[in-house]
């Protein structure tokens, strides 16, 4: 087989040296340094709408929308007013603003499980927080979670890890303490037995369960409604806190995210990327009798100078008005369903061994002769053949997520003319593999 060119502009190929010097791998978070994929990653100047820009000019239709946030496509004028509005005023307070109520508002109106919410910086300070509020809430220490399930970089979460941590082989990192793991149960995801017997085993002793709703990361993978519910029943019976992480489903599959697309509703919520409008936001929520636990009003410690920062607050606001007021989800479901057929066909036309996995916005092409339904399934997927499919695409200007296992998202403004124009080119990619 003759090695793909692995195409990256002299540019980005001089920025990469330079950066690698200066940034551990060169890049300030892993997975879009293309470890998985090999090469050298582009470097981008610019987007807009559904389209990236690297700095030696080339244009690609842009599937990772920054892992999830742009919905709405890149620089939605509405958003853009509003940040301009917020930086007019100022970029930073340390004091409350009514901006930040509002934002919770329409968090609380939008999300069924969250009754109170705290804004944070990041997904994984969300879940880190709302671990240590569950905890706090049940006076209890262990936490199921599930292999393949990414919850950011939480140490005691960093376990079996999906997303970049399963793509570059370190699910469990260096640097994780057996201390900090030994209370986290890890468990197969969509297996109803396995959750019983943990609650069995732990009756009493389980203070939350997380999981992905909708797994991204490990490529995309659906949940059974017999898992959530038996993981409803579960944490009911036994008294424990459900926590659904919608940091990637949140105001994605439905404007109340998976729960509301579902209709499982949890006890906490982890929320990040869309809220915060491309912005760096994130959000925890849920029960009010749980979130009055946080302090001031209760004693669970969690704070941070820049939670509720103006910008990222008016970004997040001005986008989830727009989703609220022009409700995109049936429009993003049809042309999901439009995708996954024409990759489906495609990928059966050529023989080559596959499944396509999606829920609304979120699609995966696994490399993989059976359904994906778990992290050892997803771990039998052929990488080598995904990076190939990867590199065609980014040579003929198709942006896809750097590996197996992360789910690609599209925009509003990902038009049926552009999903068309993507499935020929993946057809001739896939037809030459
Ligand atoms: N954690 C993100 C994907 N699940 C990747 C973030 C990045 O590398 O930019």
């Amino acid at each position: 087989m003759t090695e793909p060119r692995r195409y990256a502009g002299e540019k980005s190929v001089a920025a990469f040296e330079k950066a690698r010097k200066l940034m551990p791998g060169g890049v300030n978070s892993p997975a879009r340094a293309f470890g998985a994929v090999g090469g050298t990653p582009l470097f981008i100047d610019h987007a807009d709408g559904p389209y990236l820009f690297d700095i030696d000019g080339n244009q690609f239709v842009d599937y990772i929308g920054s892992w999830g946030p742009m919905i709405l496509g890149h620089r939605p004028p509405v958003v853009i007013e509003a940040i301009e509005k917020a930086l007019a005023k100022g970029t930073s307070y340390g004091a409350p603003t009514e901006a930040e109520s509002k934002l919770a508002e329409q968090i609380i109106d939008a999300v069924p499980s969250v009754e109170k919410v705290r804004l944070v910086n990041s997904g994984t300070e969300a879940t880190m927080s709302a671990i240590r509020v569950a905890r706090g809430a049940t006076g209890r220490n262990k936490v199921v979670k599930f292999s393949g399930n990414y919850h950011g970089h939480v140490d005691s979460l960093l376990v079996a890890a999906g997303s970049a941590a399963a793509t570059l082989g370190v699910p469990d990192s260096p640097g994780v303490t057996p201390g900090a793991g030994q209370d986290t149960i890890v468990l197969k995801y969509n297996d109803c037995d396995g959750v019983k017997n943990a609650f069995s085993q732990h009756a009493g002793e389980i203070a939350a369960v997380i999981l992905e709703p909708v797994v991204g990361n490990m490529g995309c993978v659906p949940p059974t409604m017999e898992f959530l519910e038996t993981l409803r029943s579960e944490t009911l019976s036994d008294g424990s806190i459900l926590i659904f992480d919608e940091v990637m489903t949140g105001f994605r599959l439905a404007y109340g995210g998976a729960q509301e697309r579902f209709g499982v509703v949890p006890d906490m919520t982890t929320l990040g990327k869309i809220v915060g409008g491309g912005l760096p936001l994130g959000a925890y929520g849920g029960r009010a009798d749980i979130m009055d636990n946080v302090l001031p009003a209760g004693k669970v410690f969690q704070a941070g100078t820049l939670s509720g920062n103006p910008v990222a607050v008016a970004a997040g606001s001005a986008t989830l008005q727009s989703l609220a007021d022009d409700p995109p989800y049936e429009q993003l479901d049809a042309i999901g369903d439009r995708l996954a057929a024409g990759l489906h066909a495609a990928a059966a036309k050529h023989g080559v061994p596959h499944q396509v996995q999606h829920v609304g916005s979120m699609l995966t092409l696994f490399f993989n002769a059976r359904p994906v339904t778990n992290w050892p399934e997803a771990d039998r997927c052929d990488r080598e053949a995904f990076g190939r499919y990867f590199w065609g695409l980014i040579e003929k200007g198709i942006y896809m997520p750097c590996s197996q296992f992360e789910a690609l998202f599209f925009s509003t403004l990902h038009t049926e003319a552009l999903i068309d124009e993507t499935i020929d080119k993946a057809d001739q990619v896939l037809a030459s593999l």
